[in-house]
C-alpha cells in the first residue's frame, strides 16, 4: 500500500494510506532500510506492508531544517510589528528556499497593529522589492481575518509549510484557516517582543484540500553549503547583470573591478545586497574549511607516503588530488542536502 509520512515519533512513523481509509496507520521502519541509514522525512511518499515502511520514493524536493519533503509551496511569514521585519531574515529564507527550488508566498501579518497610512506605506515598499522578483505577496490580519480568503485560495490543493521567526503569527494563521483543529499559539513574551517557539514536531495537518506542514521552524539557516561563486545566481537581481562582469569569477563585492552588478547597483534593493554581502561571507569561510579540510586530507597522505620512504608515484599523486576533491564534493552534499 502506499501512503504519505504524516508525523514521526521515535521510532514510530505514521503514514496516511493513499485512499485515507482508516486513517493513519502506525509503522515501524524495515530492517534493511534502517541498515542502510534511510532516513524517513514528513512528506515521503512511502511503500508499506504488514504496518513496515519498505521502500522510499523518489522525493520531489527535500529541506535538512526542518526535516520535510515533497512541499509545493512555503508561506514565509513575516510580523510588520511584534516583531518587526527583518529583511535580512527574509532573505535568508528566500534564497534558502530558492537553492531547494521551492516556490514561495510572502506573508505580511499583524496588518492590524500598524494605521492605515503607515501600512499602504510599508505595503508599497515591499511589492517594490520582491514582486518584480516574482514573488506572490500577502499582507494579512490573523487576529481580525484579514487577507486569510485569499491566503486559503493561494494554497488550496498544495502541500505546504510555514516558516518565519516566532511570534509572527504562523500558527495563529493556521487557527484561523482552519477552525476544527486548534493548534498552540504562544504569546509574544513582553520583554523581547517575540514568540517561544511552541511547536515542537513536523505534522502533517489536513483540511479543505489543503496540507500544512506545522513545523518548529527554519532553525540556523548558514550558507554552509554553497561555494561564494555560485551564490549570485540565486539573486534573480544579481543573476541578470553578472553575467557582463569582466571576470568570470566575480564576486560583486564593493571593491570588484568592473563589475557590472556594481554598476546597477542602483536597480537593486540596498537590503538584498546587504543580504547577498552577508552570505557571501559565510559562503567564503565555508569555501575556505573544506579548503582547509582537504589541504589536511593531502597533507597527511604524504607524510604517510614519506615515511614509508616510497617515492610517491605521479599515479598516487594525482588520486590524492582526486581524493581531496571527493573530500570537498561530500562535505558539499552533506551540508546542503541532507544535514540532519
Ligand atoms: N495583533 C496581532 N497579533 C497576532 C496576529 N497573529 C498572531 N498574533 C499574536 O502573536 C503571538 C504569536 O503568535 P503565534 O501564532 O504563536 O506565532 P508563531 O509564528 O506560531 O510562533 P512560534 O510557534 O513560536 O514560531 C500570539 O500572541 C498571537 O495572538 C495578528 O494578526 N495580529
Ligand atoms: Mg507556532
Ligand atoms: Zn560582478
Amino acid at each position: 500500500m502506499e501512503g504519505q509520512v504524516y508525523k514521526i515519533h521515535s521510532d514510530f512513523y505514521y503514514v496516511m494510506p493513499e485512499n485515507k481509509e482508516g486513517g493513519l496507520l502506525e509503522c515501524k521502519l524495515r530492517e534493511v532500510l534502517k541498515k542502510r541509514k534511510l532516513k524517513i522525512k514528513v512528506g515521503d511518499f512511502v511503500e508499506v506492508k504488514n504496518n513496515a515502511i519498505e521502500k522510499l520514493y523518489e522525493r520531489k524536493n527535500s529541506i535538512p531544517r526542518p526535516s520535510v519533503s515533497n512541499l509545493d509551496l512555503v508561506a514565509v511569514v513575516s510580523s510588520l510589528l511584534e516583531p518587526e521585519i527583518d529583511f535580512i531574515q527574509l532573505n535568508r529564507y528566500l534564497i534558502f528556499l530558492k537553492y531547494h527550488k521551492i516556490p514561495v508566498l510572502l506573508c505580511f501579518n499583524k496588518d492590524d497593529l500598524m494605521d492605515k497610512d503607515e501600512l499602504n506605506k510599508i505595503e508599497e515598499k515591499i511589492r517594490k522589492i520582491y514582486e518584480p522578483l516574482g514573488y506572490m505577496v500577502l499582507f494579512t490580519s490573523a487576529l481580525y481575518n484579514e487577507g486569510l480568503d485569499e491566503f486559503k485560495n493561494l494554497i488550496k490543493g498544495k502541500t505546504i509549510a510555514f516558516c518565519g521567526l516566532s511570534g509572527v503569527g504562523k500558527s495563529s494563521i493556521l487557527n484561523a484557516i482552519n477552525k476544527e483543529k486548534e493548534i498552540k499559539t504562544g504569546s509574544v513574551s513582553e520583554k523581547n517582543k517575540r514568540g517561544r517557539h511552541t511547536t515542537r514536531h513536523c505534522e502533517i495537518i489536513e483540511f479543505d484540500d489543503i496540507k500544512i506542514i506545522d513545523t518548529p521552524g527554519f532553525s540556523r539557516l548558514a550558507f554552509d553549503f554553497i561555494l561564494p561563486k555560485d551564490l549570485g545566481d540565486l539573486f534573480d537581481e544579481i543573476k541578470k547583470y553578472k553575467t557582463e562582469c569582466k571576470f568570470s569569477d566575480c564576486l560583486h563585492e564593493k571593491n570588484s573591478e568592473e563589475c557590472n552588478v556594481i554598476k546597477h547597483l542602483d536597480k537593486i534593493d540596498s537590503k538584498r545586497y546587504e543580504s547577498y554581502l552577508s552570505f557571501l561571507k559565510e559562503a567564503k569561510e565555508f569555501k575556505q574549511k573544506i579548503t582547509y579540510e582537504g589541504q589536511k586530507e593531502e597533507e597527511n597522505f604524504k607524510i604517510n607516503q614519506d615515511k614509508s620512504f616510497v617515492k610517491i608515484s605521479s599515479k598516487k599523486r594525482s588520486s590524492s588530488r582526486r581524493k581531496v576533491n571527493q573530500h570537498i564534493k561530500n562535505l558539499k552534499n552533506i551540508k546542503g542536502e541532507e544535514d540532519d
